[in-house]
């Protein structure tokens, strides 16, 4: 089953969102199947935004994402890498849409209060560099029947 990696970054968790965006996805339908508050390391958030170190914002976007906790997440269920980034809106907070997490409650693009998995083989990835596999909990939600 398909599987992607969220994380509400600092702003979220300061701003008592937790609980609001984990909340979204649960009533989509998806399944969660990893979760740690953790304040990321340099290291890890430099790899994580390796594709972007070479851009203006970088080191700026690696002093916000460890300058806090995170609530690392992994999600599963079908189609839920594209689900999720529909769930979460655009990346400018301006650009977002009404009724998705950055449109109802962000305004600055460094400020964007969650991450998401841009597509199925950057979430594998994604999973893998901050989740061990021991810290996934498979297992199987009863309410399934009634959603798929
Ligand atoms: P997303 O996939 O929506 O998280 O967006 P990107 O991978 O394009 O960008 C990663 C993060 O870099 C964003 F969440 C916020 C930050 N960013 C900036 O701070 N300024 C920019 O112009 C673009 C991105």
């Amino acid at each position: 089953m398909e599987r992607t990696f969220l994380a509400i970054k600092p702003d979220g968790v300061q701003r008592g969102l937790v609980g609001e965006i984990i909340g979204r996805f649960e009533a989509k339908g998806f399944k969660l199947v990893g979760m740690k508050l953790m304040t990321a390391s340099r290291e890890l958030a430099e790899q994580h935004y390796d594709v972007h170190k070479e851009k203006p914002f970088f080191a700026g976007l690696v002093n916000f994402i460890t300058s806090g906790p995170v609530v690392a997440m992994v999600w599963e269920g079908e189609g839920v890498v594209a689900s999720a980034r529909k769930i979460i809106g655009a990346t400018n907070p301006l650009n977002a849409e009404p009724a998705t997490i950055r449109g109802d409650f962000a305004v600055n693009v460094g400020r964007n209060l969650i991450h998401g998995s841009d597509a199925v083989e950057t979430a594998r990835a994604e999973i893998s560099l901050w989740f061990k596999e021991e810290e996934l909990s498979a297992w199987t939600p009863c309410l399934t029947p009634w959603i798929v």
